[in-house]
């Protein structure tokens, strides 16, 4: 049997399988195989599929992959918002094409990268989904582009990315999982567990641990504790922009928001555009900005004042040391101190240490060793 029609006929008998606390171990044991079934499949089809080195060069501050299915006007959004057209073309790969773009904002140069393969390659499980999928894994934001008659594409995007390992708003499971030599698997829960210890210890076995302290700090089902155990899962997050908006009757606008209640968006947080006519833009970039978590920094630079032109893009939660590693040189190497001043400084001119975390807007000023 290939690996395929296995892991279709262990989907079928999860699918058939009832789950109540009879089923739950067995249900645990298949959905673990599944797992590593799949990843085996991965292995095999990248190994087959573009090359190897496959990777598209991340450049700027962050990336966005922008995903959607074909003719919801991705290629008509990258120009819209970027210099696409003026700069490169495609990156041309035998198997599939990466369109990449560069949005300014505020500062920032935010790489775009419209993704036209995800469904058509993903879905025959042919290897070059999967190499859009890699793509798509080291983004730091997706960005699901729908139009506005076809919001039920969103379900097929999001099951897509899904099924390959891929985590849209979700932290990662608080689940740790420790190697030991002997004593078989115990389990410390800081939460009282609906799953029964059983279950978590044939889980753990099935995934090669025999032998493991096992730490759990959430309620876990079972698809959420295989997620902890493998470390091959992504988290990012996710922004629904609903284009051809210029299409619909003010009165339609309801029944589009239904649909993405329907699918678990939250209308109030999708953005509406049309990027033909380039509206609702302004809104996208500000929340492509907001999602991905970027912060500005302005350098006070010795002798020429501080920078307000071209800050320092960072995201929220980096400190004082990111920004030295982001800058480089003496920054990085010789590192003795830093001021800062505004939002996150107690004071202005605060002296701070590495470990001082940064906030948008800040001015920095970073004094290095002779
Ligand atoms: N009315 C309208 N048409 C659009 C809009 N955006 C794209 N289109 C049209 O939809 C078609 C497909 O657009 P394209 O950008 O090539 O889609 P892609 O396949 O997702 O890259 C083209 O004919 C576009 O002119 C929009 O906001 N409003
Ligand atoms: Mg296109």
């Amino acid at each position: 049997m290939g690996l395929e029609e296995e892991i279709e006929e262990i989907e079928e008998e999860i699918a058939s399988t009832p789950y109540n606390k009879s089923t739950e171990q067995h249900i645990g044991r298949l959905k673990s195989k599944l797992a590593e079934l799949k990843e085996e499949l991965e292995r095999k089809q990248s190994s087959s599929g573009g090359g190897p080195g496959y990777a598209v060069e991340k450049t700027g501050d962050a990336t966005v992959a922008l995903v959607g299915f074909p003719s919801v006007g991705k290629s008509t959004l990258l120009n819209a918002l970027t210099n696409a057209d003026s700069e490169t073309g495609s990156y041309e790969f035998t198997t599939l094409d990466v369109n990449p773009g560069m949005l300014k904002y505020k500062g920032a140069n935010v790489q775009l990268l419209d993704v036209p393969g995800l469904v058509e390659g993903a879905a025959g499980g042919r290897g070059d989904g999967q190499e859009v999928l890699s793509v798509v894994r080291t983004a730091d934001l997706v960005l699901f582009l729908l139009s506005v008659f076809e919001i039920d594409q969103y379900e097929r995007l999001h099951e897509e990315l899904y099924r390959n390992g891929i985590r849209l708003d979700r932290e990662p499971p608080r689940v740790s999982v420790r190697k030991k030599a002997k004593d078989g698997i115990s389990i410390t829960a800081s939460v009282d567990l609906d799953l029964d210890e059983g279950t978590i210890t044939s889980i753990l076995r099935e995934h090669g641990y025999a032998n493991a302290d096992v730490t759990i700090g959430e309620q876990v089902d079972i698809d959420r504790l295989i997620d902890g155990i493998r470390d091959n899962r992504v988290y990012l997050p996710s922004l629904v922009a609903v284009n051809k908006a210029d299409l619909i009757e003010p009165d339609y606008a309801e029944t589009v928001k239904d649909r993405l209640r329907e699918h678990d968006v939250d209308p109030g947080e999708a953005i509406f555009i049309s990027a033909e006519e380039e509206r609702g833009l302004d809104a996208l970039r500000e929340t492509i900005w907001q999602e991905l978590g970027l912060i500005r920094v302005y350098m006070d630079k010795p002798g020429r004042g501080v920078d307000y032109e071209e800050p320092l893009i960072l995201f929220e939660g980096d400190t004082v040391g990111n920004a030295c590693e982001k800058l480089g040189g003496e920054f990085a190497d010789r590192f003795r101190f830093a001021r800062v001043s505004g939002p996150s400084a107690k004071h202005d001119e605060q002296q701070v240490g590495t470990d001082h975390e940064l906030a948008d807007e800040d001015v920095l000023r970073i004094l290095t060793t002779k």
